[in-house]
């Protein structure tokens, strides 16, 4: 059976349940992570050194990086729909993914514990505004894609993209800022939610 390391509340642990839900996978989840078992032990950061959640146990096989997770769960799952055997078609997938975790999710880093978990530690003004324009600026540029693409990041189906992008929409679209009106990205809000993985694990009220 998958062993899952990681608080139920963490965005990342998130992106992991929604895909065991599209594949159907059963899993044990043990909580880790701040208000629950330390990450900061040398059994855990045996498994990752980096002391963060999630991390994904399958036989005597650890992996952590919740994206990388969820696209080994795909690919051992066989699910070309999800993650393609068509080289371009997996490589846009993964670019999609990759700046999700890369770039999406720096343009937050001050705005948003600022904003909605009134960090003690993010009160400057001038860089929460700023911070809130370049996270803006990042869902602009997924409001472009989605016009050009339609229902979902990549086109016409629902791939693994849609699970870290779902997430982070839903992140933006609760936490209390001034925001643009994104068309599509508020039409794909609403159409990934029609997903019951995304209801259980996305737009579940969680930030
Ligand atoms: N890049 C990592 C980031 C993981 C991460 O930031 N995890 C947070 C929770 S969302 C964490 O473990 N924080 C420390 C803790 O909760 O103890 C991933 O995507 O897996």
């Amino acid at each position: 059976m998958l062993k899952l390391l990681g608080k139920a509340s963490s965005i990342n642990v998130r992106k992991v349940l929604w895909t065991c839900h599209e594949l159907g996978l059963d899993y044990l989840r043990e909580d880790f992570g701040i208000g629950f078992q330390s990450t900061e032990t040398p059994e855990f950061k045996a498994l990752n050194p980096n002391a963060m959640v999630p991390v994904l146990i399958d036989g005597d096989f650890v992996l952590w990086e919740s994206n990388v997770i969820c696209r080994y769960l795909a690919a051992r799952e066989g699910r070309e729909d999800l993650l393609s055997a068509d080289i371009k078609k997996r490589a846009l997938t993964e670019q999609w993914i990759d700046w999700q975790a890369g770039e999406l999710n720096n343009s937050w880093r001050y705005a948003f514990p600022a904003l909605a978990r009134n960090s003690a530690q993010h009160t400057d003004p001038v860089l929460i505004e700023a911070g809130v324009s370049n996270w803006n600026r990042h869902m602009q540029i997924l409001e472009a894609q989605l016009q050009k693409s339609g229902d979902y990041v990549l086109g016409d189906s629902f791939t693994l993209a849609d699970i870290p992008l779902g997430l982070s929409v839903n992140r933006w679209a609760m936490t209390p800022m001034s925001r643009p009106a994104l068309p599509a990205v508020e039409a794909y809000y609403e159409r990934l939610n029609q997903r019951e993985g995304f209801r259980l694990f996305g737009r579940n009220g969680m930030p």
